[in-house]
């Protein structure tokens, strides 16, 4: 019987050097926004999301045919730009057959820093049980990757991190100090996930810009099997292989209970 496939949890962008990625998947996750907004895109239909570093990357492709431009610095719509980096932009037929140009503080950056990994896919509550189908699909080594925010620890992207540890842990073999206490923070989380993320100073940063209805927003479960992966340096609807035996938990179905 061949060994497990490992899983694991990178607590910060600032310590990715530390994991090896060659022959990796890496799942990057910055669910207060950035991830969330990119599974949105995908799910309504735009063609790819390219996720650049910088303003000034995102800047030059203003105006082109085809191409719309958003980002965020601080989580404030950057000037210029069409649009920001709220979920709810993306929605109405926007993006549709479009390429969207991303920037935001940490997401965008998270996917520069994993690009070197075998495959590299994009996480949030709203794809979660579609991502993690696919990753239990591809069997391979898993990093799940915080985006944090500026290299430091953050709740929600750990919580979601837990949730994957917690709901994925018999297909993998996992035995990480990072993905143990992430875990714990899912399961301390999960019955009320709102008033916990509360806490974290995203939360704060965010409902001072008045965009608490975004956080409610991102934290709801399987609202899409769209899971975004980075192809050539654009992320692009994954195709779903599906062939996963037996009935396959939905996080959807388990919050509830
Ligand atoms: O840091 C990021 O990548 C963003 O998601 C932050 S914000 O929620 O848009 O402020």
């Amino acid at each position: 019987m061949p060994d497990k496939a490992t899983l694991d949890v990178c607590l910060s962008p600032g310590l990715l050097p530390l994991y090896p990625l060659d022959n990796k998947v890496v799942v990057v996750i910055d669910v207060l926004r950035a991830t969330t907004t990119m599974c949105v895109a995908i799910d309504q239909g735009a063609i790819k999301v390219i996720p650049v570093e910088t303003l000034e990357e995102c800047f030059s492709y203003k105006g082109k045919e085809g191409y719309i431009i958003a980002g965020e610095r601080n989580g404030r719509k950057v000037e210029g730009f069409d649009f920001g980096n709220s979920p709810f932009e993306f929605m109405n037929g926007i993006v549709k057959g479009k390429t969207l140009v991303l920037s935001t503080t940490n997401g965008t950056r998270a996917i520069r820093l994993a690009k070197n990994a075998h495959q590299v896919v994009i996480g949030g509550f709203l794809n979660f049980t579609a991502l993690t189908r696919w990753i239990v699909n591809e069997g391979k080594d898993t990093l799940l990757l915080c985006s944090g925010w500026r290299d430091k620890f953050n709740l929600e992207d750990t919580i979601f991190a837990g949730a994957v540890i917690h709901h994925t842990q018999e297909h993998f073999l996992v035995d990480s100090d990072s993905a143990f206490a992430a875990e714990k923070l899912y399961l301390n989380s999960r019955r009320n996930m709102f008033h916990f993320v509360k806490q974290s100073s995203h939360y704060k940063r965010l409902a001072h810009l008045g965009v608490v209805n975004d956080v409610k927003y991102c934290l709801r479960p399987d609202l899409t099997d769209a899971v975004p992966v980075l192809k050539d340096g654009a992320l692009v609807r994954a195709s779903i292989k599906d062939d996963l035996e037996g009935e396959f938990f939905s996080l959807n179905n388990q919050l509830k209970k």
